[in-house]
């Protein structure tokens, strides 16, 4: 399969994540693409779309914050990553922000998403990657494609980052193929809920988006992926969030996967987007379903059955050893 990829995307090295009240190793480590590139074998390196395309779903002062976190923070004299500690409430009153501090909050989910001296350019390469990988599909000279994109993506919103997420590639890939005249769905099948593509179109009836996910209730991103989220506005409907409990192996995994296509298949795209983390796996280390190496190949082959052009996005999964051989599995159920 074809699989993109750029080179700069291992320049981002976020020291550290707060975990259990403590700093801990950040699990978004480059040897996941050491792993990934020894599994995957040839890439191709993407052109540069621009900006355009990332300004369409991301909000301008989002991206500027983005650019010069890094730099702000340091220019004050902190040491380590930009990282948000303090947040507005979710209906405290709009007030005119420039502290770097606040800026980070008012942009961000969480405390395990810190901005480092290269992650700019990084996510951007990432969303070129996405963008890379859907050329192809666009033009018909593949009905298959692989972005190995990193950073992740699908817990960044229009204006926030968080969830080891900057820019949401699978979003910005979606919403290009949209502009340019097909009828999209995005499949989210990593262990966490896709909150930020959720919120990206929620209230568009134009793009379908389905999540399988690990309970809200008890698992990141706690505050999104409820089955009663179905959308909005001219969005309702289009939306679809099937929850599973810790634990979930092929066994159940499965006919909530059969629910989602079924659901794709009803609204009817010509291209389809795949949000695949690897984080299902039953070795991930922040994680909690049963996934084996070998349900990988079956997920895809399930997912290649709907006949779709596929742009296949690399999200979250963390047990490394495994990394390339589970999404190599996966790709193979393509054919
Ligand atoms: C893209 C993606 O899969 N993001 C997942 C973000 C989940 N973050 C919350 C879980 C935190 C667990 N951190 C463990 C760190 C051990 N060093
Ligand atoms: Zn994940």
């Amino acid at each position: 399969m074809l699989t993109v990829y750029d080179s700069r995307q291992r320049l981002h090295y976020p020291a550290q994540e707060f975990f259990n009240g403590a700093l801990e190793p950040h699990a978004e480590r480059q040897d996941r693409i050491d792993n990934l590139l020894a599994a995957l074998g040839d890439t191709v390196a993407p052109r540069d779309h621009g900006r355009a395309p990332i300004e369409v779903v991301h909000d301008p002062a989002y991206l500027a914050l983005l650019k010069t976190a890094h730099a702000r923070w340091r220019g004050e004299g902190r040491p380590g990553d930009a990282i948000g500690y303090a947040w507005p409430v979710v209906r405290r009153r709009p007030v005119a922000i420039e502290r770097i501090d606040a800026l980070l909050g008012l942009h961000s989910t969480d405390a395990v998403t810190p901005v480092a001296e290269k992650t700019w350019e990084v996510a951007y390469w990432s969303a070129q990657t996405a963008l890379g990988a859907l050329e192809p599909l666009l033009e018909g000279r593949a009905r298959t494609s692989f972005a190995l994109c990193r950073p992740p993506g699908h817990h960044a919103g229009r204006d926030y980052l968080g969830g080891y997420c900057y820019l949401n590639n699978a979003a910005i890939a979606a919403q290009h193929a949209s502009d340019a005249g097909h009828s999209v769905a995005i499949l989210d099948v990593d262990y966490h809920h896709g909150n930020g593509t959720q919120d990206i179109f929620y209230a568009r009836g134009d793009v379908f988006f389905a999540s399988l996910h690990a309970d809200p209730a008890t698992d990141f991103p706690y505050f999104w992926g409820r089955p009663d989220e179905s959308g909005e506005r001219e969005g309702e409907g289009a939306t679809l969030n099937l929850v599973l409990p810790r634990g979930t192996g092929w066994a159940t995994y499965r006919p909530a996967l059969a629910c989602a296509l079924d659901a794709i298949a009803r609204f009817g795209p010509n291209l389809l987007v795949v949000s695949f983390g690897a984080d299902t796996f039953a070795g991930d280390p922040i994680a909690g379903f049963a996934m084996a190496t070998a349900d990988y190949p079956r997920m895809g082959a399930e997912i290649a059955a709907l006949g779709l052009p596929t742009l296949v996005v690399m999200e979250g999964g963390y047990a490394v050893a495994a990394l390339g051989e589970n999404v190599a599995g996966f790709l193979s159920g393509f054919g």
